[in-house]
């Protein structure tokens, strides 16, 4: 995680570029949009002060009708997205690998915009709800802007692109009633993945902790799709991407999904808002996988197959620059609103392969922004702008904003002397890789497609108890949500070609019949990268809830919060009362939320400060206890300092380890006998280590909770 260095971030050509479009009407007079100073914003011209208003109010008709107009179609998918600029700097030159101008210069910064996104949900829905997220990167190289629009799970549900509006049909609210919202828990989608068995591995991901992540900053990034990447001799090799967030994968528990959907919507979009306004810039590596053109048949799948994954074990991930999140948006709606990608907007080096998901989606990205930015122009909105020169012969359409002069619009002329030029690859123009195609005209799927159960069984066994049980879990509670039963009872059958045990646990829960006798696939690997169990732990941005009242001991100050935000780890006082509480040398801390408003599933862990007087407040607080007993049951960190071990026990949070017992806490302290409970008698070095240790572990899974 990169920090602020002296203060504000420099400026990109991307942020100076959209400077010229910022307007601040800091100290400004209200104007129309015709420039006209107004005198009045309040009232509307009226035949007297009771009368009707008059058509010749040109400022109220103005006002009126943009408002009515405010609202452009929401995106088909990914409606519900948040964006950040930052850049992206290569460790080394690529030149053997690819001749993409931004991937050459570890000294260039390229600038980026960065658009992440649920898939299902509307634009008002919330952030934590069970789904796939986007992960979209537009980088203004100087050879153009190259899009690599991407999710944080690198398979996807279909093979075939002609089938992505079935899907979206699908897991969409239902059409009679538009219900359920942003929500795979419902007859359709379930219905529709368990007739297109092709979507069994992605679904698999989409039950597990993925699709719940703790934060944008804390999930990983896959192009998905199969690229090419092509050097300067015209060598070409198939690719797939990656981003590795620097601060590790981690993800919430689906009772606290749940409830931060209720307690904040916003909690993801929050989070990456606060996290660069205090200077804790989000980073994240990218990868490239890569197989040579003569080893394309060399798998037990398809490398065109976008259901498939590339297991790192067997195909490495090269890691080969890292992108910096470090500047929020100036208006949500101009730049992360309007923000249009497409995986079709490439640089010389990159290029696509015959996977035929890739292949649609080509066609599909500008489209929809026809009709939803309003035209052929959308390229003209700043965000959208490259900050390589622009030159061709389109002109005209809806609101088009460059004036482009003579009389010449067409390519080839005299009089304009042929400009503007096509340019040879030599000088940058864009040339796709020569791949020799044959084939018959065929409405088909290619059999090395046709396996749709072999890598949903991997993913599964790579993964640990405590992830498959949670997929076992996600399981039971959507299709406890499915109403008809003969849907039930295909999806146990379906899902048993990937695990019968998994299967017959959610026959047993639903009420349906126990699977067949089915043979699972002969699982040859099992790949640990898949499992977020493996991926880099840090305490850093971890957000600590510090429960008090009354008063604050100076001692916890200085050895227990001061050592948190040495590790980066921000700690934010909860009490019965706003304001600032008095500590017993004369200082003063800050009380930033109120029990009634601030909930455990909304930090990462929970820290029960002592003081006798502090601590009894506390015990009168149901909230306080409930506060305590929720954490533990999310299995998250939970330290208290004397008699802040008091609140402990009411929250069912276990108790003291027996006397004689090995203590596993802080070396002055009655230790607690539960995994991820650092308890002290009073604060000390020790004490604040188990702490962080503790919050970077993230959760305690081998805690027993009900
Ligand atoms: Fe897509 C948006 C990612 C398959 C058609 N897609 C969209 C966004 C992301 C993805 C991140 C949001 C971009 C933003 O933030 O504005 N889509 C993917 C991935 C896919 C995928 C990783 C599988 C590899 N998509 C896919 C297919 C089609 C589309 C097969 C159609 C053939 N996707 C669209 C779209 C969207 C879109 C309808 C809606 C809004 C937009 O494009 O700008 O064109």
């Amino acid at each position: 995680m990169a920090k602020k260095e002296n203060g504000k971030p420099k400026k990109t050509v991307k942020d100076e570029q959209l400077k010229q479009f910022t307007v601040d009407a800091t100290g400004q007079k209200l104007t129309t949009n015709q420039g006209l100073r107004m005198a009045e914003d309040e009232f509307s011209l009226k035949a007297g002060e009771r009368g009707p208003t008059l058509l010749e109010d040109f400022h109220f008709r103005e006002k009126m009708t943009h408002f009515d107009h405010e609202r452009i179609p929401e995106r088909v998918v990914h409606a519900r997205g948040f964006g950040a600029h930052g850049y992206f700097q290569v460790y080394e030159p690529q030149a053997e690998i690819t001749k993409a101008g931004f991937l050459q210069d570890p000294s260039v910064k390229t600038p980026v915009f960065v658009r992440f996104s649920t898939v299902a949900g509307s634009r008002g829905s919330a952030d934590t709800v069970r789904d796939v997220r986007g992960f979209a990167v537009k980088f203004y190289t100087e050879e153009g802007n190259y899009d690599l629009v991407g999710n944080n799970i690198p398979v996807f549900f279909i093979q075939d692109a002609i089938k992505f509006p079935d899907f979206v049909h699908a897991v969409k609210p239902e059409p009679h009633n538009e219900v359920p919202q942003a929500q795979s828990a419902h007859d359709t989608f379930w219905d529709f993945v368990t007739t297109n068995t092709e979507a069994a591995h992605m679904v698999m991901w989409a039950m597990s902790d993925r699709a719940l992540p703790r934060s944008f900053r804390m999930m990983e990034g896959f192009g998905v799709n199969t690229f090419r990447l092509v050097n300067a001799d015209g060598v070409a090799r198939f690719v797939k991407f990656h981003w590795k967030p620097v601060l590790g994968v981690h993800s919430t528990v689906w009772d606290e999904t749940q409830k931060i959907a209720g307690k904040d919507p916003d909690f993801h979009r929050r989070d990456l808002w606060d996290a660069i306004e205090q200077g804790n810039f989000p980073e994240w590596e990218l990868g490239v996988q890569l197989i040579e053109e003569d080893e394309e048949f060399n798998f037990d799948f398809d490398i065109l197959d976008p259901t498939k994954l590339w297991p790192e074990e067997l195909v490495p991930v090269r890691l080969i620059g890292k992108m910096t999140l470090n500047r929020n948006t100036d208006n949500f709606f101009a730049e992360t609103e309007q923000v249009a990608f497409h995986p079709g907007h490439v640089v010389p080096g990159i290029d696509f392969s015959n996977d035929p998901l890739l292949q649609g989606r080509l066609f599909s990205y500008t489209d929809t922004q026809l009709k939803r930015v309003g035209g052929p122009n959308f390229h003209e909105l700043p965000i959208n702008r490259p900050v390589a020169p622009v030159h061709n012969n389109q002109r005209d359409g809806m609101a088009r904003m460059t004036i482009n002069p003579g009389q010449v619009a067409y390519h080839k002329n005299g009089i304009a002397g042929n400009d503007p030029a096509p340019a040879p690859e030599s000088e940058g123009g864009y040339k796709h890789y020569e791949e020799k195609v044959e084939g018959r005209k065929v409405r088909a799927r290619s059999d090395s497609f046709k396996d749709h159960f072999g890598q949903a069984a991997m993913f599964y066994q790579s993964l640990s108890e405590v992830e498959q049980l949670h997929i076992i879990k996600a399981f039971q509670f959507e299709l406890s949500k499915v109403m008809n039963k003969d849907v039930r009872q295909r999806t146990v059958d379906v899902f048993a070609q990937v695990d019968p045990g998994l299967a017959a646990q959610l026959a047993d829960a639903i009420g349906a019949l126990p699977p067949a006798d089915t043979a699972p696939p002969a699982v040859t690997m099992r790949s640990p990268a898949l499992s977020i169990m493996n991926k880099a732990k840090s305490a850093q941005t971890r957000k600590v809830a510090v429960l008090t009242a009354k008063t604050f001991a100076d001692a916890e100050l200085k050895k227990v919060l001061a050592p948190l935000a040495a590790a980066g780890v921000t700690a934010e006082l909860v009490s019965t009362k706003l304001g600032f509480l008095p500590t017993d040398a004369d200082g003063q801390v800050e009380v930033m939320h109120h029990l009634e408003s601030a909930d455990s599933v909304l930090f990462d862990a929970v820290y029960v400060a002592g003081g006798r007087e502090s601590v009894d407040a506390l015990l009168a607080q149901p909230l306080a206890v409930d506060f305590v007993r929720q954490a533990y049951r999310h299995y998250k960190p939970i330290a208290a300092i004397g008699e802040g071990a008091d609140l402990l026990t009411p929250a069912g949070v276990g108790a003291p380890t027996p006397v004689g017992a090995k203590a596993t806490g802080s070396v002055n302290q009655p230790a607690w006998n539960e995994p991820g409970v650092v308890v002290a008698a009073a604060p000390d070095e020790a004490f604040a280590k188990s702490f962080v240790e503790a919050i970077a572990a993230h959760r305690h899974w081998t805690r027993k909770v009900q």
